[in-house]
């Protein structure tokens, strides 16, 4: 039966501290599991838990909320997974999600693979069943051996056995989320733990306080004079930045670095904003000129691969013409997929500085030529987008609804951009400029749909700022329960879905002529604005680009839970946004069915 327990012993043979409560006579002086475990976050700086309650963990969230800490409740462990995650690449502070067992603990493990592949900190504690049922399959309540399964999906993994551990555990687990490459961390909390009682004093002393949690890590100067070098004979430089140095916080320096070397620069995804992608050295707009071009690249906190095609191909134009230096807290992500010609490790803002410090002497300078190919380049893409930014098609098409949210974005630089899908994310990333750091949180380093909720809630719990989610009708429908918590929580969030009523585009057909509609299209004209209002939140079914206008800047500036629906053309996708390259092929498919051709 749940929830029924066996008598088990409460404390360890000597562990002296450890009592049990029925014989205390001053309850005040004991505590016990639940209260630990709090009282180590807090002691490290986590103010805020994500979770989804149930046995063992219900009255650990209660309690917590109880002591001062935000405790917000999702409809489902991947989102409150993926906020955690979100609040760790914003922060710098593992962000923490809460299970329950087995079923509660699979769903957040999505979450915490996808922090463990994009190198946020992150700790996911699921409560567990009863150590001994579990070691011997007997069939417990939800019983499952988490921490084995875990292990794969994270940097480390921990079990508490014993409440008097609980202190090192959680200082275990915040030092290895954040310290060397940040990452997933998976605590295991066998319900037992958390009711076992010992007395507070010693509980007390018994916390840990994680000292200087990531230190900083200097290059060293053999490294710095090595990279020097090939900075030196570079005619033709570029800095690609990448979310690693949006993670570092060391914006200042970067901007140094850029500025002082007057290289141009690419923002990956995640780093836009790290310097405004309205910087004269920006170089977003000239992508494809700056990587086949370049001869010295240096790679700040951003790693060579598939999102850079691996550093090889014809994006890259010739093979051997160019020189990297990149600069990583991870010395293994050196020669991962090309040859790296001078290897900085050590954190972003150190090596940046050491950069800056060795250049100062050496008249560093890229060729003016270079510099003006790659500014005429930027400027003339850029007027060929403002004018398709301005149509107004009907139906409405990517480029005019984009024109709109590149306006609001623009008016209020503030706003923490979510985004999310395929052609919505591509063309949202190309099109609408960020202007600081760490305000754009989209789908990172696997593409995985169904982030945007969980990191819309990170973002407005953590900044307190406005957000607006961009979303993909398909990539909102992974995540679109969430929006019960949006608006339970009362968040400044907006949420403006992309309905082409399908996955790349709503106008697929079934190619065996059957009945059943195609398997990349949604229900037609689908109301998610609705489905917000069922919640309290505000709707709003958008058809034109003044509709759309008009609706985001109620919402921007009421910060009022919103959610609108932009009706976008079906016909305006394509496969897959800019990676339908990816998709496999064969000559025999493309022989069998003539519409793959089309696509
Ligand atoms: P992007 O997807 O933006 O290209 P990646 O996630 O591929 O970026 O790369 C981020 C890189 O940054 C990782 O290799 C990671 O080890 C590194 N990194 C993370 N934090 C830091 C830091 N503080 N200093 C230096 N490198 C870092
Ligand atoms: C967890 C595969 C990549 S993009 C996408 C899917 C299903 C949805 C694209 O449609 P959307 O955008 O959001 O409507 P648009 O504008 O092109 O129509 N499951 C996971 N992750 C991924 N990446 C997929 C499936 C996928
Ligand atoms: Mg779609």
């Amino acid at each position: 039966m749940a929830g029924m327990k066996r008598e088990r012993a409460m404390a360890p043979e000597g562990a002296n501290t450890t009592v049990n409560a029925d014989n205390a006579t001053d309850i005040e002086s004991l505590t016990d599991g639940f209260h630990l475990l709090i009282d180590a976050l807090k002691v490290n700086g986590i103010e805020t838990i994500y979770n989804v309650p149930g046995i063992p963990i219900t009255d650990l969230g209660r309690y917590a909320q109880a002591q001062g800490m935000r405790v917000i409740s999702f409809r489902h462990e991947q989102h409150a997974g993926y906020a955690a995650s979100v609040a760790g690449f914003l922060t710098k502070k593992p962000g923490v999600c809460m299970t329950v067992s087995a079923p509660g603990f699979l769903n957040g493990i999505t979450a915490l693979a996808n922090a463990t592949t994009n190198c946020w900190p992150m700790i996911l504690i699921s409560g567990s069943s009863e150590r001994e049922i579990v070691d011997l399959a007997q069939g417990d309540y939800e019983e499952m051996d988490q921490l084995a399964i875990a292990r794969p999906f994270c940097k480390a993994a921990y079990r508490l056995n014993h409440a008097e551990d609980i202190g090192i555990a959680v200082a275990r687990a915040v030092r290895s989320a954040v310290s060397g490459r940040p990452g997933g961390v998976y605590l295991d909390v066998p319900g037992a733990v958390l009711g076992q009682v010992m007395d507070a004093v010693e509980g007390e002393k018994s916390l840990v306080k994680v000292i200087d949690p990531a230190p900083r890590a200097t290059p060293s100067p053999d490294a710095v004079a090595r990279a020097i070098g090939v900075m030196k004979e570079a005619k033709r430089p570029l800095i690609v930045i990448g979310k690693g140095a949006a993670y570092d916080q060391s914006d200042d320096v970067i901007k140094e670095l850029v500025e002082k070397s007057g290289y141009p620069f690419l923002p990956m995804s995640m780093a836009k904003g790290v310097l405004p992608d309205t910087h004269p050295q920006c170089a977003a707009a000239a992508r494809s000129l700056v990587l086949k071009d370049s001869d010295v690249v240096i790679m700040l906190g951003a790693r060579i691969n598939w999102l850079l095609s691996h550093g090889k191909g014809k994006q890259w134009g010739e093979p051997g013409s160019k020189k990297f230096i990149q600069i990583d807290i991870d010395p293994e992500e050196m020669d991962s997929n090309v040859e790296i010609a001078a290897p900085l490790v050590g954190d972003v803002g150190s090596c940046a500085q050491a950069l800056i410090d060795a250049m100062e002497s050496e008249g560093i300078a890229p060729p003016k030529e270079w510099l003006d190919q790659v500014h005429t380049k930027a400027v003339g893409n850029m007027e060929k987008m403002a004018n398709k930014l301005q149509n107004n098609n009907d139906p409405m098409d990517y480029f005019a609804a984009l024109g709109v949210l590149k306006e609001a974005i623009n008016t209020r630089p503030e706003t923490i951009l979510v985004n999310e899908g395929a052609n919505t994310l591509d063309m949202c990333r190309s099109i609408v400029n960020i202007h600081k750091p760490r305000h754009r949180i989209d789908v990172g380093t696997w593409g995985v749909m169904g982030i945007g909720m969980g990191a819309a809630v990170a973002a407005a719990i953590e900044t307190g700022k406005q957000v607006l989610a961009v979303e993909g009708d398909s990539a909102f429908g992974f995540c679109g329960m969430e929006v019960e918590t949006i608006c339970r929580y009362n968040l400044p969030v907006c949420i403006v879905i992309f309905n082409n009523n399908g996955i790349y585009r709503g106008d697929g057909e079934n190619w065996g002529g059957g009945d059943d509609p195609a398997t990349t299209v949604f229900v037609e004209d689908s109301r998610y604005d609705v489905m917000m209002q069922a919640f309290g939140g505000v709707g709003v079914w958008a058809k034109n680009p003044d509709e759309l206008r008009q609706a985001v800047e109620e919402a921007l500036s009421s910060g009022k839970p919103t959610l609108i629906n932009a009706a976008i053309d079906p016909a305006a996708g394509k496969e897959s946004g800019n990676i339908g390259n990816l998709n496999p092929s064969s000559v025999v498919a493309q022989a069998r069915y003539p519409q793959a051709k089309n696509i």
